[in-house]
């Protein structure tokens, strides 16, 4: 029997990133995961942009599998003017990777802010860090430092007491590394937002409702999906991190209902999903492993990782085997996946902690080398053993 196994993908952040393309292939991984992030949301990428990038990756013995993101820019998510030029663009990219065969494509649909935590520094009892969200924090944030209008409306009277009451034990240290934690931009840039892009953000979305964002998101899926089906391209929405509204923006990506919701109004090959089991694995009400089965055909590319959260909704990045979520329940309905579709899905470990010499490095929050190796590892050989067990080789 011919056997289908994961092709293993590794981040990279492209020339500027301290983990190189030799560490990423001491990594054991084959694939690497990039973008082009000096080209502006929007922009097309040009064949010979992506040949340049992907001669540097074949050079270094790796192959550039997936992009992660091709970005949508915030007049498409919000149909401002100039976003019907912005979709002919992407779907130009779309062709464009195609060509130069790069065929999966990920990008999100979240206003404003991508990920978003409270910090990116947190201390594990072993010493090593990790990110995490801190609700009480994330309130007092948006309260007490951002003064979002009507924010109150957002939380109950017991969150907002919470906020409080923690607000007023931070120094003002405390305060500048939660206003930098959420601040962080996005991956690849090295700059932050400022407190005023944020605000400006926000207004960009002050009449945009749920419903609406998603009927953005569909209009976007019908004018690129053929595209992409017509070019062998797959697309693969990241979902919602964390999975629910945050500082009163629409989140329309947090759970197999709402992506359920995109495959029946967009049917195309194309449409699929980045099943990230770290942004999924945050809300007690999203069963992993039955996603996994049932969202199956439709997931293109998966990231792996878990979450611990607890009552309060705070959680922090825990170890890829462990926290909350059945790592191996998903690994092994995820393996079945592929065997009765007859794919190698990519994988990557999401994230991972800053430990060892990577304490002393400065990286992209989550993205340091030995934790994501450790990751690696830890997955391959569940892989491995599921697999075998299975499959019996
Ligand atoms: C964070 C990542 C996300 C992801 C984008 C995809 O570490 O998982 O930032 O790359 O949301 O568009």
């Amino acid at each position: 029997m011919e056997r289908y196994k994961f092709e293993q993908t590794f981040r990279w952040y492209g020339p500027n990133d301290v983990v190189s393309l030799a560490d990423i292939r001491q990594a054991g991984a084959t694939g690497v995961v990039n973008a082009l992030h000096h080209i502006a949301p929007g922009k097309v990428w040009t064949v010979e942009e992506i040949n340049k990038r992907k001669a540097m990756i074949e050079a270094a013995g790796l192959t550039w599998s997936v992009v992660e993101s091709l970005p949508v820019s915030e007049q498409i998510k919000t149909q401002a003017p100039g976003y019907l030029e912005h979709i002919e663009n992407y779907k130009q990219s779309i062709r464009n990777l195609a060509a130069c065969g790069i065929k999966v494509i990920t990008y999100n649909f979240m206003p404003v802010l991508d990920w978003t935590r409270t910090s990116v520094v947190y201390e594990l009892e072993d010493g090593s860090r990790a990110l995490r969200f801190e609700r009480a924090a994330f309130v007092a944030f948006d309260l007490f430092i951002l003064k979002r209008e009507n924010a109150e409306q957002d939380y109950t009277p017991e969150e907002v007491e919470r906020a409080k009451a923690r607000f007023a034990q931070m120094s003002e240290t405390d305060k500048k590394v939660l206003l930098d934690s959420i601040l962080m931009g996005l991956p690849g840039a090295d700059e932050s937002f400022t407190e005023r892009e944020i605000n400006e953000g926000l207004a960009l979305y002050k009449d945009i409702s749920e419903e609406q964002l998603r009927s953005n998101l569909i209009d976007f899926l019908k004018a690129v999906t053929p595209v992409a089906d017509e070019c062998g391209a797959k697309l693969a929405i990241h979902p919602d991190d964390p999975p629910y509204k945050l500082l009163g923006l629409p989140r329309i990506l947090s759970t197999a209902d709402d992506f359920r919701k995109l495959v029946a109004a967009v049917p195309n090959r194309s449409n699929g999903l980045c099943f990230c089991t770290g942004s999924f694995s945050v809300r007690a009400d999203n069963d992993l492993p039955v996603m996994a089965k049932e969202l199956g055909d439709r997931i293109n590319f998966v990231h792996l990782r878990s979450t611990q959260r607890d009552a309060q909704g705070n959680f922090y990045e825990a170890n890829h085997l462990e926290g909350s979520i059945d790592m191996y329940a998903i690994m092994k309905n995820l393996i079945e996946v592929m065997q009765k579709n007859r794919v190698s899905l990519p994988m990557r470990p999401d994230h991972g902690h800053q430990m060892l010499d990577d304490l002393k490095k400065k990286t992209y929050p989550g993205y340091s080398a030995i934790g994501r190796v450790k990751g690696l590892a830890e997955l391959r050989g569940l892989e491995l053993g599921i697999g075998r067990t299975l499959y019996g080789e």
